[in-house]
């Protein structure tokens, strides 16, 4: 229909999935879908994730939007308790149910190319999707943004569509984010179920979080819903109505991004509270507790359906904590910039009876690596030309020895209102960070294991180690094919 497909051998592969689904019915031909896609592989697969006898399990992926590394209260590794003030008893209980990542990161310090890394598997340089939607232009700049794309392709294989395609319902609830013209939204890329996604990137009703909503995807609820609220209960519907079937269930809240505005009677409540040095917005905690309130309503509802066991649940966040409203200390800076505070994220994987309950890893992991590890959990063969920069992250929920990964990279060729430092580029590899500033191609090093704050440029007394990832920097670039911002001519100061 509307699609074109990139890559022949996917077309023919999904054609041919959806000719042997073709005419099929219920759970058993399904399974047999199942059992075309995944191969030999599938009942070891089964055996090894107790699921009994249902072929795959459901999918989970919690998305929460610009909360910070340190906005949970579970402990965030390296020695650093959560926040002393923020209180997220249901994501601590996910974690204390799986795996939490201390060093998992979002694609981009912003909104919009981080969610399209999670639908793609593919880093935003790589698709010019670089910036949030529609971006912020600063036409007497330094620099002149590239000419990126405002939108996430339809040519692209989601996640969702890949789920899809072998028998899963699918369902967006939330914040999507990834174009302005209809057809660029969930019901176009995937998802058989959309509530509340279009193409804004918070809440535009008049009354913002609290009905009316002004959201051509979610009719209004009654009088003083709040939209977080909403989120959970429309998610917990969708895990009713398909509780017999594999459902990918994708709930990316709206929360915490601004507009700060909660429910008055937590508000009151973190208003009596003791604030701590980092943290103190009573309105801003608040639309924490009612993030989390949801997640708890979606686990107490897998829990009573009893398939709590058969289904994989992700949290992430977008991008790192908005400065003015939280404080991502010990991590420097926060949303848009190359810091570790704009882009590390908190970040649980539960999978029952593989991934440890309770486990922590430390390997740097990145946004793009959900699709294979989604793949590879619900046993799809991979789809290496979509997801090509994710690796699936099953080794380490399995605990069966490190990633072969060389370095993690970040693109932004952008400027932005809460970034005073410019366009930059960045990459990770081992403990060592590199980030290159575009105004002046001025490079700073840091060493994350002794100086997980960056306070210390290493970039003079180090130059075998900055050359070195300077160089992969530069070369990753040209790999992707990243779009470069160019001097403006404009530009006269
Ligand atoms: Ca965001």
């Amino acid at each position: 229909m509307k699609r074109q497909f990139g890559q022949t051998d996917i077309a023919i592969n999904r054609r041919g999935f959806l000719k042997k689904c073709a005419g099929a019915a219920g759970g058993i031909a399904l399974s047999k879908c199942g059992l075309a896609a995944g191969g030999v592989l599938l009942s070891n697969r089964i055996l090894e994730s107790r699921v009994g006898q249902r072929a795959r399990p459901n999918i989970v992926f919690i998305l929460a939007d610009d909360f910070g590394w340190r906005d949970v209260s579970y402990d965030v590794g390296y020695g650093y308790s959560g926040s002393g003030y923020y209180e997220t008893p249901n994501i601590d209980r996910l974690a204390a149910q799986g795996m939490r990542f201390t060093d998992a990161y979002a694609a981009c310090p912003v909104c919009s190319p981080t969610r399209a890394s999670i639908m793609t598997g593919k880093y935003p340089a790589r698709i010019h999707l670089t910036d949030w939607i529609n971006g912020h232009n600063r036409p007497d700049a330094k620099l002149k943004i590239p000419d990126w794309t405002h939108y996430m392709r339809l040519e692209e294989v989601t996640i969702a569509e890949a789920l899809k395609a072998v028998g899963y319902k699918t369902c967006h609830v939330g914040k999507w984010h990834l174009g302005d013209d209809p057809i660029y939204w969930p019901e176009y890329q995937g998802f058989d179920v959309n509530k509340g996604g279009w193409k804004a990137g918070s809440p535009k009703g008049s009354g913002r979080y609290f009905v009316p909503y002004g959201n051509p995807r979610l009719e209004d609820g009654p009088p003083g819903e709040y939209l977080t609220d909403r989120e959970g209960i429309e998610a917990a519907n969708f895990i009713e109505q398909n509780k017999g079937r594999p459902f990918f269930l994708y709930m990316a809240h709206y929360a915490v991004h601004t507009p700060i505005m909660a429910k008055e009677d937590i508000i009151d409540k973190y208003k009596a509270k003791p604030s701590t040095p980092e943290h103190n917005n009573a309105t801003y905690a608040a639309m924490i507790q009612s993030m989390d309130e949801a997640v708890g309503r979606v686990m107490d509802k897998l829990e009573e359906l009893n398939i709590a066991d058969h289904t994989i649940v992700v949290f992430m966040s977008d991008n790192g904590g908005l400065l003015g409203k939280t404080n991502n200390t010990p991590l420097r800076g926060g949303k848009a910039q190359a810091y570790e505070g704009g882009i590390r994220e908190p970040m649980i994987i539960k999978w029952p009876g593989i991934a440890k309950a309770g486990s922590v890893c430390s390997e740097p992991v990145i946004s793009t690596d959900f699709y294979p590890t989604i793949l590879e959990i619900v046993n799809i063969a991979p789809k290496h030309q979509q997801h090509i920069d994710g690796i699936s992250l099953a080794p380490l929920l399995r605990q069966r020895g490190p990633l072969n990964r060389d370095a993690i990279y970040w693109h932004y060729p952008h400027y932005h209102p809460q970034n005073p430092y410019g366009p930059f580029g960045a990459i990770r590899k081992g403990h060592w960070k590199l980030i290159e500033y575009y105004e002046d191609m001025n490079v700073e090093l840091y060493n994350l294991k002794d100086d997980l704050s960056e306070q210390t440029d290493l970039a003079q007394s180090e130059p075998a180690k900055r050359d070195e990832l300077g160089n992969l920097l530069n070369a990753w670039r040209q790999s992707v094919n990243a779009q470069m911002p160019t001097p403006n001519p404009n530009y006269t100061s």
